[in-house]
């Protein structure tokens, strides 16, 4: 099945981390986000690839080259981000005939689901869900045959059913002649009206995805790591001390080392060039990415350290994303828990929102330095190459 994936978004949800890379490419495990989107697929039956490319594009081109998994993979350019069915219409020239689909280069899917998927064609991914009002909605027929969809509906108040589209689609050949949409009331180009027009042309079936995570938000970035870290086995490949206590699921990769003294919970993942200790403590669900550094007497748990980022000595990092080269002054600590133990919230666009998370600590951009004793409290999001000050305590979100 010739399948499209959309990576040309530009991500501004997940801003700081989108500020110098496409969404697509934020790092999942061992690999980035829309590779493990791409591996699923052609385990479920893709038999070549067309990935649409627009924001940051260079290193999307770079990751994938033309070949993926076995699989080739072609490059259509969206020169400006009008929307998914717009996105659709510029990989459309690389389309041979037949039906095709079409996945979110920034969504994990369970690979047996994506597999029924591609066997059901026409159909469209579902997800159930308590509360759909902030999702895409899919109708069903009437008859009460929850496989069948009739249309779909965005964020509705009264929602018809708690099935919602995961934005995995596989049209029909013709969908190839429908790309020509109207602007949607929030003045995009949406591959939900190329679905409408499914649905009134041919029977469309709904394929209830059993895991399915849409990476739009920092904390889904955390989400989906807890997902694709909490799949590793038990590899210790690394240099691992002896004096060095290492329990359960944890990969420690060629070429990383682990010191004295250090304990480490899996799951958890040790990148190539990472070094960690000595005397650190990684807790569970934890990525530390190529090169990068864990100190002396510092925690890490549940957490995201991007390639090359430092934590040298003597600081606590939870729940949290920390970009590349981000470096943290010694006595550097994060806050991760309200005293209400309501759920963490942070500004989404200048939306205050929640995450949903009892525990959420920072997120910060590439570059940046904080000083020694500083601390973070819950929520915070500090731009690339932001700068703190001794003992600064950081409230609020910080541009610089
Ligand atoms: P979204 O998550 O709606 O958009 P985005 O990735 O730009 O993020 P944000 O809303 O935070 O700015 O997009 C869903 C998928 O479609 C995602 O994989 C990106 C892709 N996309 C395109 O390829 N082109 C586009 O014009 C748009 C809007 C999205």
């Amino acid at each position: 099945m010739q399948t499209v994936i959309l990576a040309a978004g530009q991500g501004t949800r997940m801003r700081p981390l989108t500020e110098r890379r496409a969404k697509p490419m934020l790092p999942v495990a061992d690999k980035p986000l829309a590779a493990h989107t791409a591996a699923t697929a052609v385990d479920a039956g893709a038999s070549r690839l067309i990935i649409v490319v627009g924001y940051e594009s260079e290193a999307v081109r770079e990751y994938f080259g033309e070949e993926y998994a076995g699989v080739p993979v072609e490059y259509a350019e969206q020169t400006e981000q009008r929307g998914t069915a717009d996105a659709v219409r510029a990989a459309e020239p690389h389309l041979d005939d037949g039906p095709f689909a079409v996945l979110n280069g920034d969504a994990l899917y369970d690979e047996p689901s994506l597999t029924r998927l591609y066997e059901s064609a026409p159909a469209v991914g579902s997800y159930r869900v308590d509360d759909p009002t902030q999702y895409g909605v899919l109708y069903t027929d009437e008859t009460g045959d929850d496989t069948r969809v009739t249309g779909v509906i965005e964020k509705p108040a009264d929602p018809p059913s708690n099935l919602i589209n995961t934005g995995a689609y596989v049209f029909p050949d013709d969908a190839q002649a429908w790309l020509e949409v109207g602007e949607s009331e929030r003045g995009e180009l949406e591959l939900t009206d190329v679905l409408e027009r499914a649905c009134e042309e041919s029977t469309v079936t709904a394929v209830p995805f059993e895991r399915w995570l849409d990476v739009g938000r920092p904390w889904e970035l955390l989400e989906a790591n807890e997902w694709k870290v909490g799949e590793v086995t038990r590899t210790l490949t690394g240099e691992v001390h002896d004096d060095a206590d290492i329990r359960g699921d944890v990969v420690v990769e060629a070429g990383a080392t682990v010191d004295a003294g250090v304990v480490i919970e899996g799951p958890a993942l040790i990148r190539r060039g990472a070094t960690v200790g000595p005397n650190a403590y990684i807790r569970g669900n934890t990525l530390v990415a190529e090169d990068a550094k864990v100190g002396h007497s510092v925690e890490i748990k549940n957490s995201v350290l991007m390639a090359g980022a430092t934590v040298g000595h003597l600081s606590y990092v939870g729940d949290s994303v920390l970009g590349r080269d981000v470096n943290f002054g010694a006595g550097t600590t994060v806050a991760n828990l309200r005293h209400d133990d309501e759920p963490v919230k942070t500004p989404v666009k200048g939306d205050l929102t929640s995450t949903g998370r009892r525990k959420f600590g920072v997120v910060c951009g590439d570059d940046v330095k904080t000083a020694i004793q500083t601390s973070l409290n819950a929520g915070v999001k500090l731009d690339c190459d932001a700068t703190t000050t001794l003992g600064e305590v950081v409230l609020r979100d910080k541009s610089e």
